[in-house]
């Protein structure tokens, strides 16, 4: 995975007939448009086997995926404080991730891999037992089926 990453990110083609996946990056900020604590853009869509770019702007900060907000077919993920961290989606769905030192300030956002939302109602569910977390994990999922 992270070899694939790296040759994507070096623009190294994959064989004829083979889609170049693309990457997107998220950062993790202090401070952005939404606010403070915030990864931005907080809502990304990608297609299947594109990857995330989330990159340490800010430090202090990381990614991890929040329990029953990704898809049952997808593996949890989490990186460590303070580096970049790439990350290949290949099983379609939403997948809701946090910044764990700052799910109390509401470090939250959504990856649309797929433009596929059969698990919509699974993240309507998830509970970040935080005020402002869940309010702003709210505004995020109503932008998905926008
Ligand atoms: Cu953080």
């Amino acid at each position: 995975m992270r070899v694939a990453a790296l040759l994507t990110a070096l623009g190294v083609s994959f064989g004829a007939g083979v889609a170049s996946a693309a990457m997107v990056e998220v950062k993790q900020l202090n401070a952005g448009q939404g606010g403070t604590f915030v990864f931005e853009p907080g809502i990304v869509r990608i297609g299947v086997g594109d990857f995330v770019k989330f990159t340490a702007s800010d430090r202090n900060h990381q990614v991890t995926s929040v329990r029953g907000g990704i898809p049952a077919a997808a593996a949890a993920f989490n990186s460590r404080r303070n580096e970049d961290y790439i990350l290949e989606f290949t099983v379609p769905g939403i997948y809701v991730y946090e910044c764990t030192s700052h799910r109390s300030l509401g470090m939250v956002g959504i990856i649309v891999v797929g433009n596929d939302t059969s698990n919509l109602n699974a993240v309507k569910q998830v509970d970040l037992n935080v005020p402002l977390a869940n309010q702003r994990l709210t505004a995020l999922v109503a932008q998905v089926t926008r």
